[in-house]
């Protein structure tokens, strides 16, 4: 199970300092939300910043591209070699030609899926990609509330997921906390990208590290 931190909920003004933490804290993934202000209304990250991060961490990126035309972001963040990026199904008329490309350069293609879409949107892409990304709360925002009718869609998921040989990841972001992990029950997610809910709610303190190891040990127990 993988631990992601969602970095635009993290002190933006101190980031070299939140990285260290983090980095101390055996978190597993940098989330990095690309917001482009149309297909949510909000922006965050862009390419130079990411470098800038870059320099300062060793912990493997994970982007997600919450934008219109992904094809446009795949091609202006491939550059860093994320290890994982991920795009959105519903932003796409072509998903096996955009997966073709982000495999072409190394990178393990994702493909997300905001709550109002059914798993049905993806089940043509889930042995192509590496991971599946299950929004648990409407794309754009940190601080909102988990949509609990997205627990069925996971537990679909895994149902579906496991009779193939090579399963791609299955990761949860909104709202991830030691609540909400254990709605999940048996269907439990491999990547859990943790933000204002899960790590970062007390920016004056920088105990990130027990709280990773508070919500492993939640999840172990599943
Ligand atoms: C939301 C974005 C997420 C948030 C994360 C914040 O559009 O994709 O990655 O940064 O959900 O976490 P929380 O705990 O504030 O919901
Ligand atoms: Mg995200």
């Amino acid at each position: 199970k993988k631990m992601a931190a969602s970095l635009m909920c993290a002190d933006v003004l101190h980031l070299e300092k939140e990285l260290k933490y983090l980095e101390e804290a055996g978190c597993d993934l940098l989330h990095l939300d690309v917001m482009d202000g149309i297909f949510v209304n909000n922006m965050a990250m862009y390419p130079e910043m990411l470098e800038k991060i870059k320099f300062h961490t060793s912990i493997p990126f994970d982007i997600h591209l919450a934008t219109i035309t992904p094809e446009k972001y795949v091609d202006m963040f491939t550059f860093l070699q994320p290890k994982y990026l991920t795009f959105h199904v519903e932003t796409v008329k072509d998903p096996i030609a955009l997966i073709k490309k982000i495999k072409e350069q190394g990178i393990r293609p994702s493909i997300a899926i905001n709550p109002e879409t059914p798993v049905e949107a993806i089940l043509p892409y889930i042995e192509q990609v590496d991971m599946i990304l299950v929004m648990t709360v409407h794309t754009g925002f940190a601080g909102q509330s988990f949509l609990e009718e997205t627990l069925g869609k996971i537990k679909e998921l895994y149902s579906i997921l496991s009779s193939l040989k090579n399963p791609p990841l299955v990761e949860v972001d909104g709202n991830i906390y030691s609540d909400t992990i254990q709605l999940m029950e048996k269907s439990m997610p491999d990547v859990f990208v943790l933000g204002t809910s899960g790590l970062f709610y007390d920016k004056n303190d920088s105990s990130y590290k027990q709280r990773i190891e508070e919500l492993r040990q939640i999840i172990q127990t599943y």
